[in-house]
This record gives C-alpha cells, sequence and structure tokens, in this order.
C-alpha cells in the first residue's frame, strides 16, 4: 500500500490547473479557433494537425489524434464535443507517465536522488523545492551543492537551505564533486537524514566534462550502496521546446535517466512538448515547476494537464 506522505502537501495551495491555464491559453485558443463550428472537413483537420505541431505535440502525436477525429462520428456543430474527445485522447497518453514520485517508500536509506541538466533549466530551485516537499511529509533532506565549479551556485542552494529549513553539504569551491556526494552520503547516514538531493553542475560548453563528473558521482553513490543513486532525474525547461529532445537524447544515452521533473510550465505557450517527451522518450514526468517559489513544484497530473491544453 502506497503511503499518502504528500496528500495534504498535493491537496493544499492554488491549483496546479491555473498556473499553467494560463501559460497555455495561447494553445487552446488556438485549438478552439482550427475547431470552430465543429464542421469536421478536410479543412478542419488539416488547420487542427497544424495547431497541435506548433503547440509540440509531435507530427505523429499530431496526425494520431486528428486521424482519431476523422475516423469518429461527432454531432454536427458541436465544438465542445471535439474538445471533449481531444482531452481525454491526450490524457489518456499522458497517463502511463504519471508518477508517485513523492509519496513513494524509500527501499533504502539514505535514499539517494540526482539532479542533472543544463544550466538554467531550474535544477537548483528544483532540488530545493523538493527537499522542501520531503521536509514537509516528515523525511529529512540533505541538501548537495554539488556544483562546485560556481562559487554563486553552491551560495544559491544555500540560500535557498535557509529559507526553507533544510540542511545543506557544501564543498570548497572547484572541490571534485564526486568526493562531496561521498562525503555527503556518510553524513546523511551519521546524522539520519532519509533522502540525499544532489544538485549538479549544468554547464553545457563542457559537456563531456560534466557527462563524465555525473558518470564518477552515480560510481561513488553506488559504492555506497549498488542501488544508488535511487533516482537520477533530468531536469527540463519547459519552454525550450524541440531542444528538450536533444537533451534527454544526450542524457539518457551517456548518464542514463530514470525520470524528467519539467520547470516552467507557468510560463510555457508550447506546453504540447511534454506529450512529444513522453511518448518519444517513455519516460515518467516525476514532478513540475509552476512557478519560482518552494511551493511551486507539484506531481504531474495527466487529465488536469490535457484540461489545460484544451482549455
Ligand atoms: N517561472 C518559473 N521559473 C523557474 C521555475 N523553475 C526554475 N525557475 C527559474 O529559472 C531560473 C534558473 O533556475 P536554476 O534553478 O538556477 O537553474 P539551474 O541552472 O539548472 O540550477 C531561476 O531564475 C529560477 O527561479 C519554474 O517552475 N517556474
Ligand atoms: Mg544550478
Amino acid at each position: 500500500m502506497v503511503r499518502r506522505l504528500c496528500g495534504e502537501f498535493m491537496e493544499n495551495g492554488d491549483g496546479f490547473l491555473s498556473r499553467i491555464r494560463s501559460a497555455l491559453r495561447k494553445t487552446s485558443e488556438k485549438i478552439s479557433i482550427s475547431i470552430a463550428g465543429g464542421k469536421v472537413d478536410n479543412r478542419l483537420l488539416r488547420g487542427l494537425e497544424e495547431t497541435l505541431i506548433l503547440a509540440d505535440v509531435g507530427v505523429e502525436t499530431a496526425e494520431r489524434l486528428v486521424s482519431g477525429i476523422a475516423g469518429r462520428k461527432f454531432s454536427s456543430g458541436n465544438e465542445e464535443e471535439i474538445k471533449q474527445f481531444l482531452a481525454n485522447e491526450i490524457s489518456a497518453l499522458l497517463k502511463p507517465y504519471e508518477s508517485d514520485f513523492f509519496q513513494r517508500e524509500f527501499t533504502t536509506i539514505p535514499h539517494i536522488l540526482l539532479l542533472a541538466g543544463v544550466n538554467g533549466n531550474g535544477k537548483t530551485t528544483t532540488a530545493a523545492k523538493m527537499a522542501h516537499i520531503f521536509k514537509k511529509s516528515g523525511r529529512r533532506p540533505l541538501l548537495v551543492a554539488a556544483d562546485t565549479f560556481r562559487a554563486a551556485a553552491t551560495e544559491q542552494l544555500a540560500h535557498w537551505a535557509e529559507k526553507i529549513g533544510v540542511d545543506i553539504s557544501v564543498g570548497r569551491e572547484k572541490a571534485d564533486p564526486a568526493g562531496l556526494v561521498y562525503g555527503s552520503i556518510e553524513r546523511a547516514k551519521r546524522e539520519n537524514h532519509q533522502v540525499v538531493i544532489v544538485d549538479t553542475a549544468g554547464r553545457l560548453h563542457h559537456r563531456d566534462d560534466l557527462l563524465a563528473e555525473l558518470g564518477k558521482i552515480k560510481r561513488v553513490a553506488a559504492k555506497f550502496d549498488p542501488t544508488a543513486p535511487h533516482c537520477t532525474i533530468l531536469v527540463l525547461d519547459g519552454m525550450t521546446g524541440q531542444a528538450a529532445h536533444h537533451q534527454v537524447g544526450t542524457f539518457l544515452e551517456k548518464v542514463g535517466i530514470d525520470g524528467l521533473a519539467v520547470t516552467k510550465l507557468d510560463g510555457s505557450a508550447k506546453g504540447g512538448a511534454v506529450v512529444a517527451l513522453t511518448q518519444k522518450y517513455k519516460l515518467p514526468i516525476l514532478a513540475v515547476g509552476v512557478g519560482e517559489g518552494p511551493d511551486d513544484l507539484r506531481p504531474f497530473r495527466a487529465q488536469e494537464y490535457a484540461a489545460a491544453i484544451l482549455g
């Protein structure tokens, strides 16, 4: 049985739906325009397909959705019926990629989470928000500032740690991140932290270095426990659209990832990217970012997301 550790957290606060709905308004308005009149003919189908492709749901998925409509009888002139049909279809496509990430029992303690991704995608912010969620559900987190390359990165995470009241492990500037991670895991065992959240560097121009460094961090964690890191999470910026695909491909191949966290959905007009990414890479969406505050990280809900795309 799954313990609903974060149940309270998830029901509280303003809705995920209202946050992303305003961001996705452009997409949903365009969909509304493309199906205006509700008369299913070639013009409507072509217009809708184009709108879906422009919203980044991916060409194949757009084709599939549109042929689903083409092959169905709708009572004429009913836009709402088409919208409802699309919402159900998109929700069904996304449903397998929901996750119980925040409620999951930790099989090994400390549970080790590794956050990776390109600079600016929201790793540090997401690490802090995750720590905040775990703390609220009664599990002591330890944040690890393994982006030792830039002093500012450590300061940023330290600032968050103070703000949300959780422990943090920092190293000297330019210290070996893998060494810091090892020391942090030992500290977590000593001080009874149940979850260790490792924030890493994401400098793009040293990509090979960076990927090698992530590999080293993973090996060091595995020395302590062969199943660690228990979850390697790629943090993506929901506003980047197509570029995100390249990032997922690279990290999957070179580092190995278990799931995605998609940030900035509160500002992403091209919300279809989540649809395309899940269909292509079959990775769960562990969390979504809907703002810059500590409470602005949410579980991903397929139905709510589909509803927001359709307005
Ligand atoms: N609106 C919004 N901004 C976010 C979100 N997540 C992160 N940010 C902002 O994106 C910027 C980069 O985030 P940061 O965590 O430093 O990225 P990192 O370089 O990957 O560690 C910061 O200004 C964050 O406040 C989100 O979900 N919504
Ligand atoms: Mg950072």
